[in-house]
């Protein structure tokens, strides 16, 4: 397809830019949590609540703490905190799949309220640090105080439950709790997953009645989706008998290095609240070498997903490869050749980009411009990548990522995700984690 030419003109007054953004998370507050979008996604989402406390910190911090706590109320007594927070005030229907497909009540040790029984990336750490940083006090320290037993937990529950390999990484259960549910990178394990298209006939799929059908999964996506929710759900959502016959086990880069990324801030947190920092950062020092050692491609100079099931290393080139850049440990031969991949005509990252960073090689045959997570452009993968660019000493090229980023939003609007030609808007407006992160863009200047 034709590249036509970004929206990179940037925004005339950023100020405007600022309310935009906290307008929409003003819009998407519920009580005690914000919603990443009101007609899409109503409920709580896990990842979602991390980002969107990162933003809260720069225009309500209270509420960063609120967003937090709520989530972690519904952490389950073996650490796991859900991807999704069921409000139980919302009618039946609201989203697909709700309650009454996960049955999380009839599960060992869940919380009081609906929740699913899968998890998302643990950036919760890190954005609780972010969150004191932007808005440090008494209040901020208290909120810490709190939250770190439960961040601890969510560690743990990861480390003794979902080393399904017992090679020090966390495996997926679902390319749900990837948090990049319909990557190209997921294509070869779901096509090994049972099932047929014709049991959607049986639900009413709710997302899309608000997004078009073209720029979602498909039916036979969705049918191996429930097939792979049905078989944790009836094993109690235990994690003993992952290894004997689960449908899906995939070792993430993204979700491995989020959870690397959570023993350095759980380090920085414990030494600011009184606590012990050095089992933190022992444990991350072990997370980035077995990320090295298990899933990086010395070939292609790439980080991939590792199929556990299969044995073996998945082929597709995603974004999710440039994650692992947020460790601020990862070795200079990683750090470099990823660079070298960002820097690729697959990702395009440059000090003045002339189109959005995809989530997939757009050299790849089976880039989608349009569909979820094949193609099109995400804040909080950028909004990652740029941490990690800078960490890695790249100060040009994240401010080059973060200037194309404030320009998709200052052309578009808070999406939930962008064309990664035209920079036009797709999916849900008013998205809450688009919102959060442009303000913690906006707020970081860097110096000249
Ligand atoms: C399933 C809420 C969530 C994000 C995910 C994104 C999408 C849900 C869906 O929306 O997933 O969890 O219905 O497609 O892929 O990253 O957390 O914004």
């Amino acid at each position: 397809m034709t590249a036509a030419p970004a929206r990179t003109g940037g925004p005339a007054d950023l100020a405007g830019l600022r309310r935009l953004a906290a307008a929409t998370l003003d819009a998407n507050w519920e009580h005690d949590h914000t919603v990443p979008s009101r007609t899409l996604y109503p409920h709580q989402w896990s990842w979602d609540s991390a980002f969107i406390a990162i933003g809260l910190a720069h225009v309500r911090p209270e509420r960063a703490w609120q967003e937090l706590a709520s989530l972690f109320r519904a952490q389950w007594a073996d650490g796991r905190v859900p991807h999704i927070v069921f409000n139980p005030a919302l009618r039946v229907g609201a989203y697909f799949p709700g309650p009454e497909l996960w049955r999380s009540a009839d599960a060992q040790g869940s919380p009081a309220v609906h929740t699913s029984g899968l998890v998302q990336p643990p950036v919760h750490a890190l954005a609780a640090l972010l969150a004191y940083r932007r808005a440090p006090g008494q209040a901020g320290l208290a909120a810490l105080h709190r939250l770190y037993p439960a961040l601890v937990a969510q560690q743990r529950y990861l480390a003794d439950h979902r080393d399904v390999a017992g090679d020090g990484l966390i495996c997926v259960v679902h390319p749900w709790e990837s948090g990049l549910d319909n990557s190209p990178a997921w294509d070869e394990p779901m096509a090994a997953v049972p099932a047929e298209a014709a049991v959607m006939r049986a639900y009413r799929r709710h997302d899309t009645a608000h997004a078009d059908a073209a720029h979602r999964p498909t039916d036979l996506d969705y049918a191996r989706y429930l097939a792979i929710v049905a078989a944790y759900r009836d094993h109690g959502y235990a994690d003993r008998a992952l290894a004997d016959g689960h449908p899906f086990l995939v070792e993430c880069p993204l979700f491995n290095a989020a959870f690397g990324a959570a023993e350095h801030a759980l380090a920085e947190i414990a030494a600011l609240i009184g606590a012990d920092p050095e089992p933190h950062r022992v444990r991350a020092g072990r997370i980035t070498e077995a990320l090295v050692r298990r899933l990086y491609d010395p070939v292609n100079g790439t980080f991939q997903p590792r199929d556990v099931r299969a044995g073996r290393l998945l082929g597709a080139r995603t974004v999710l490869g440039l994650t692992p850049l947020i460790l601020p440990d990862l070795p200079a031969r990683q750090a470099d050749a990823l660079v070298v991949e960002a820097r690729s005509a697959r990702f395009g990252v440059a000090a003045r980009m002339d189109r959005p960073l995809p989530s997939h090689d757009r050299t790849a045959p089976d880039f989608e411009p349009l569909r979820y997570w094949r193609g099109p452009s995400w804040l909080n993968i950028g909004w990652l990548v740029r941490r990690g660019l800078l960490a890695h000493g790249h100060p040009a090229l994240a401010a080059g990522l973060r200037r194309s980023m404030i320009g998709l939003v200052a052309g578009a609007g808070c999406h939930e995700y962008f064309h990664p030609d035209t920079g036009a808007g797709l999916g849900s407006p008013a998205f809450g984690w688009t919102a959060a992160l442009l303000l913690d863009l906006l707020a970081d200047e860097p110096q000249p």
